[in-house]
């Protein structure tokens, strides 16, 4: 069954613990983007919010690492309540093995994030030890921007792949996740969907209006006629 993970940089932060009441009842995975200004070239989430975060829901929580030394941070998040950790693929593969054993060895679930133009061969030799591979559809940085359609085939290959030698790894898809393209992706393989502005906190300003418009619209997706 295909799931959401709501994009909590894009979240109101005057009002945490009441949107978590909220989205809670909706979702069971959440994400948080943390940038170092560095690797990504903005800002957005912290270790701190990310405990503050812990504090409001008992969900499961996915951390996006956009930071050049993820290995700086993959402590802190593990003790601020993180259930998976996603560094990026471009910044682990001079020590891959050394990461997911780290991450493991905090208790936490491994993920790795490819931006749109790193190929899926790129991470090929540790697959076996992830849980969730996230597939960037916008360039990192930024919420709001326009998704980049070639990625599709790199979710079929994804899902190729893992039939082939039998990983396990959930297939994530980060960036302009919307009903432009809920079917495209379900079709491709996706088995979450991070929504961000486009596909949940941009629908209303209500947010228990917003999560049921998200929920509405994807069904409505997946039950329109094939064209
Ligand atoms: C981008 C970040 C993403 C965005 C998400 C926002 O660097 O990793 O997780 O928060 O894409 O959603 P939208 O719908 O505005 O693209
Ligand atoms: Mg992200």
């Amino acid at each position: 069954m295909v799931t959401f993970a709501p994009s909590l940089m894009c979240m109101d932060f005057g009002k945490i613990k009441e949107q978590f009441e909220v989205m809670d009842k909706y979702v069971k995975l959440y994400h948080v983007d943390i940038m170092d200004g560095h690797f990504c070239k903005n800002m957005a989430l912290t270790p701190g919010i990310l405990k503050s975060f812990r504090e409001n829901t008992n969900k499961e929580i996915d951390v996006h690492l956009m930071t050049t030394n993820p290995s700086d941070w993959i402590e802190m998040c593990a003790n601020a309540g993180a259930t998976y950790i996603s560094p990026h693929a471009e910044t682990i593969n001079t020590d891959a093995f050394r990461t997911m054993q780290l991450i493991q060895k905090l208790g936490c679930k491994c993920g790795v994030v490819l931006n749109p133009a790193t190929p899926l061969n790129y991470v090929e030799s540790y697959l076996e030890y992830i849980d969730i591979m996230t597939i960037m559809t916008v360039d990192i940085g930024f919420a709001g921007q326009k998704f980049i359609e070639q990625m599709y085939d790199k979710i079929r290959q994804a899902v190729q792949l893992r039939n082939e030698k039998g990983y396990h790894y959930k297939i994530q898809i980060d960036g302009h996740c919307n009903k432009e393209n809920y079917r495209q992706l379900v079709e491709a393989g996706a088995d979450v969907l991070i929504v961000g502005n486009a596909g949940l906190f941009g629908l209303d300003s209500n947010l228990d209006i917003a999560c049921q418009k998200m929920q509405h619209e994807f069904e409505q997706c997946m039950t329109a006629e094939a064209v």
